[in-house]
C-alpha cells in the first residue's frame, strides 16, 4: 500500500461524568485522532494515552512527537506490503506501543476498506457480535450499588468495580449482598502491595471471577508469588505491553486470564500474536478498554470477535461515556450484547463537524 497523507487531530471530549480509579479522576478523552489516506480511501485509528501517565509511561505531547517526527514519516516513505509489518519495522524506536498502535490500526482499517470487507474478516472473527461487561468508577457505595442495580438491569453480562487499599471488602460485602450470583471482577489499577496479602485474602471470599492489575504497573515476578497465596484468578492489565510480555506473564504464572487492550500491545498484529498464544495455551482473553471514542471502540469491538475472547469485555455502550461521539454510528449495546459495526474496516464514519468542534490541534503529515 501507498500512503499519501497522514493526519494528526487532538480531540478533547468531556465525559458524561467524571471517570474515578485509583490512579486519577478524569474529566473527558483527550486523544490523537489519527486518518490516513490511500488512493482516496481513509482509515482512522485512537491514541488512547492520556496527557500524564498515570497509567503507563507514554504521554499525549511524547506519542504526537514520534508519530509526527518517526512513524509517519516512515510509513509516508515505504509505505507497507500489508500493515502487519509495521509493528516489526517500527521496533527500532523503542517501546511507545500506544503511538504505534494509534497509526498502524488505521493503516489495518484502511486495507480492510480498500478490500471492502470488515475488519473483523481479516482477524478470522465470524461473530457479529459479542457479550459485554462494563467497568464502573468509584463512588460512594450506595452509588456503587446502585450504578450495579442499573448495569445488571440493563444486561450487562459481567460488572467489575474499581478498588484501592480502603475501598475494597466493604464495597464487595454490599455489593454482594444485593447480587450474590452475578459475575462480578475487581481492578486495583496497580494499587496493592505484597504487603497487603490479607486484604487480597479477604477478597477470595466474593466469588470474583478474578481480580485484575493489583500489584506494581509492570510486575510479573511478585504477581506469580502473589498467585500462589490467594485463590482468586489473576488477570494482568497494565504489565501486559506486548506479546513477548504476555508469553513471559505465563511461563512464570504470574496470571490466569488476560486482559488485552490493542494500544497497551502495540497495535492490531501484536493483538494477533497474543490471540495464537492465548488459544494455544487454553488461557482465557478479553478485550480491556480506555474509554476510546467509537473510532477505537468500533476496533476494540472487531478485535473481541476472534475465537479467543472469550470472556466479556469492557466495550460497553458509548453512550454511557459520551453525550455526542465523533462517530456517526451509535456503538450500543442491548442486553449486554454488543453488534460489530457493519460496513468495510471498522465500519465507523466521522461526523465531521462535530470532531472538527471537539479538535483543538491538527498536523497534515505527507511524503
Ligand atoms: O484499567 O481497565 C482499566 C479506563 C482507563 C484506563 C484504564 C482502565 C479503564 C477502564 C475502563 O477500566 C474501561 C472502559 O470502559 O473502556
Ligand atoms: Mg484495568
Amino acid at each position: 500500500m501507498r500512503i499519501d497523507e497522514v493526519e494528526l487531530r487532538l480531540v478533547e471530549l468531556p465525559y458524561r461524568t467524571p471517570f474515578k480509579t485509583s490512579f486519577s479522576s478524569e474529566e473527558g478523552k483527550v486523544a490523537i485522532i489519527v486518518t490516513v489516506r490511500s488512493q482516496g480511501v481513509e482509515g482512522y485509528g485512537e491514541g488512547t494515552m492520556d496527557p500524564f501517565p498515570f497509567y503507563r509511561e507514554e504521554c499525549t505531547v511524547g506519542a504526537w512527537h514520534l508519530l509526527q517526527h518517526a512513524f509517519a514519516p516512515d510509513l509516508l516513505q515505504h509505505g507497507c506490503e500489508h500493515p502487519s509489518e509495521l509493528g516489526a519495522r517500527w521496533a527500532r524506536w523503542r517501546g511507545n506501543p500506544m503511538a504505534k498502535s494509534a497509526l498502524e490500526a488505521a493503516v489495518w482499517d484502511c486495507y480492510a476498506r480498500q478490500l471492502g470487507v470488515p475488519l473483523r474478516t481479516l482477524l478470522g472473527g465470524d461473530r457479529t457480535e459479542i457479550p459485554v461487561g462494563a467497568s464502573l468508577g468509584m463512588s460512594s457505595i450506595p452509588e456503587t450499588v446502585e450504578n450495579v442495580a442499573r448495569h445488571v438491569a440493563q444486561g450487562y453480562k459481567r460488572v467489575k468495580l474499581k478498588i484501592e487499599p480502603g475501598w475494597d471488602v466493604e464495597l464487595l460485602s454490599a455489593v454482594r449482598a444485593d447480587f450474590p450470583d452475578i459475575e462480578l471482577t475487581v481492578d486495583a489499577n496497580s494499587a496493592y502491595t505484597l504487603a497487603d496479602v490479607d486484604t487480597l485474602r479477604a477478597i477470595d471470599e466474593f466469588g470474583l471471577h478474578y481480580i485484575e492489575q493489583p500489584l506494581h504497573w509492570d510486575d510479573m515476578v511478585e504477581h506469580a508469588q502473589l498467585a500462589t497465596m490467594i485463590r482468586t484468578e489473576l488477570c494482568l492489565d497494565e504489565t501486559l505491553t506486548s506479546p513477548v510480555r504476555v508469553r513471559d506473564a505465563l511461563d512464570m504464572k504470574a496470571c490466569s486470564v488476560v486482559n488485552v487492550k490493542v494500544a497497551r500491545v502495540g497495535g492490531v498484529q501484536s493483538v494477533r500474536e497474543i490471540h495464537e498464544l492465548c488459544v494455544s495455551r487454553n488461557v482465557p482473553m478479553w478485550c480491556g478498554g480506555m474509554l476510546e471514542t467509537g473510532v477505537g471502540r468500533s476496533l476494540n469491538i472487531h478485535l473481541a470477535t476472534m475465537p479467543g475472547f472469550v470472556f466479556p469485555g469492557d466495550t460497553a455502550s458509548a453512550s454511557r461515556t459520551y453525550a455526542r461521539d465523533i462517530v456517526e454510528q451509535r456503538l450500543e449495546a442491548t442486553n449486554g450484547i454488543m453488534p460489530v459495526p457493519e460496513g468495510a474496516g471498522t465500519g465507523v464514519t466521522l461526523d465531521r463537524p462535530f470532531l472538527d468542534e471537539v479538535t483543538t490541534k491538527t498536523e497534515v503529515v505527507r511524503a
